[in-house]
């Protein structure tokens, strides 16, 4: 498809623009009214290609809602539009860490040092922009320290997620097996808004919300504090995707240490750890198929679902290159949907489409998201498989020029679904094509 960049690049910033509330982006203005950690992080990505004073203010005023002890919520509500669960439910006056300000109770992945350096990279005037660095490390750093001392205290330099929703990859596969474990009791009333407001077959089940539900309600009980919640949650997992950014943002961290001259000791003593356990654990070579998966705490065993998270990897950079092969071979075969496809997108889906399991339309069950293929391209670019990172990032912009800024797209017909104008498929899509020529790297 011939698509016309400039076009698309407004579009994709007239969508930010719209999504702006004056000191942060929401998500999508209806089904994600509030503030949420990874998407701030995805759309800075963006904004630092077009409007880096934005993206810089996105950055920070995150970090307003950061708790003493290091922790970066999920989600900081800044309004009174609905969504569930709300502050109210979260209380996260619970911990006496929490601050002032709305959150909820658990994090995302660690994307905001990546961002942090993009802008820095980005910015006509680097002078100035190591102030906002300087303001911005020592939070960073708190905050990867928050992940590394109390959701590690095996010291392997791997992310332990207390939710699902930590991973950002909600309803995946992933953690089926860990959830069907969990049986449910004593959960308070609740009502989903979500489903009222987007297709409930496009949404994770009532079931599903279920555990969500009663993993915070146990979290709660423990008053957010870590050491107490890894005694009692039963859902305990070193997230492979959640662990691979932390590693690739600890990596931007010491680049942003030498640009602000701080001393960068920790930082290099955590990258040490996580190389030292990074395959012991998600690749153990019992492993047979040698992609790297999730490790469940709880039953001590690898997670072996083949999903769109193994791809991750790619990005650290960790990879050797015959592994990176083997991920490269396995995006060509059944997951990306190429040939034999009713449309012409060679995009990565969230699980194989050949899988029993897989929903062309169900959240993170099948569906294609733009975060998911944007990494990988990064990642695969990085070992040098340029001609397949460029079919990758041509497909990627054809599917949005075709179908519009969804969440997510149903992988056999492209159709956009979740909610519409979302803010880091406009983001993302806008660093890819401010990459400058788009063959250079042919
Ligand atoms: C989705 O998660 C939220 C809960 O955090 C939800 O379903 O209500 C996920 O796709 C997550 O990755 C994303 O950050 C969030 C906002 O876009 O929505």
């Amino acid at each position: 498809m011939k698509i016309e960049k400039d076009k698309l690049l407004l579009k994709a910033r007239k969508i930010l623009e719209n999504n702006w509330r004056g000191t942060h982006t929401v998500p999508s203005p209806d089904l994600y009214p509030h503030q949420w950690s990874w998407d701030s992080a995805f759309t800075a990505i963006g904004l630092a290609n077009c409007n880096r004073k934005r993206a810089e203010k996105e950055l920070l005023s995150m970090f307003e809602g950061q708790w003493k002890n290091g922790l970066l919520p999920h989600i900081i509500f800044r309004s009174k539009d609905s969504y569930f669960p709300g502050p109210e439910y979260w209380q996260n006056d619970l911990s006496p860490f929490a601050p002032e300000i709305k959150t909820s109770g658990i994090v995302q992945p660690p994307v905001h040092a990546i961002a942090a350096l993009c802008i820095y990279n980005q910015s006509l005037d680097r002078e100035r922009t190591k102030g906002f660095l300087k303001k911005l490390f020592p939070q960073m750093l708190e905050f990867h320290r928050y992940l590394l001392i109390e959701r590690d205290p095996e010291k392997t330099g791997l992310v332990t997620i207390f939710h699902p929703w930590e991973s950002g990859f909600d309803n995946s596969i992933r953690w089926d097996e860990a959830l069907s474990r969990i049986s449910v009791q004593g959960l308070p009333e609740y009502g989903r808004v979500d489903i009222k407001k987007v297709d409930k077959n496009q949404r994770p089940s009532n079931a599903a919300y279920d555990k969500y539900i009663y993993l915070v309600e146990l979290m709660k009980k423990s008053k957010y504090d870590a050491e107490a919640i890894y005694k009692t949650i039963p859902f305990k997992i070193k997230d492979v995707v959640f662990s691979s950014i932390l590693y690739i943002a600890n990596k931007n961290l010491i680049e942003i240490a030498r640009i602000i001259g701080e001393n960068d000791d920790e930082i290099r003593s955590w990258i040490e750890r996580t190389k030292k356990n990074y395959f012991k654990y998600l690749c153990p070579k019992k492993v047979k198929t040698r992609l790297v998966y999730d490790y469940d705490l709880v039953s001590n065993q690898v997670i072996q679902k083949r999903t769109s998270a193994s791809l991750i990897p790619t990005y650290t950079g960790l990879l050797s290159q015959e592994q990176a092969e083997a991920v490269l071979a396995w995006t060509k075969h059944a997951h990306f949907c190429s040939e034999g496809c009713i449309h012409d997108h060679p995009v990565v889906t969230s699980i194989p489409l050949s899988d029993e399991e897989s929903n062309p339309l169900n959240y993170w069950r099948g569906p294609i998201w733009i975060n998911i293929n944007s990494m990988p391209y990064q990642g695969i670019k990085n070992y040098g498989f340029y001609p397949e990172a460029k079919k990758l990032k041509d497909a990627i912009i054809d599917l949005v020029a075709e179908h519009g800024f969804h969440e997510y797209y149903n992988p056999l017909s492209g159709e956009g679904l979740g909610a519409n104008n979302f803010s880091w498929t406009a983001a993302l899509l806008i660093d890819l094509l401010s990459e400058g020529d788009d063959d250079s790297f042919i």
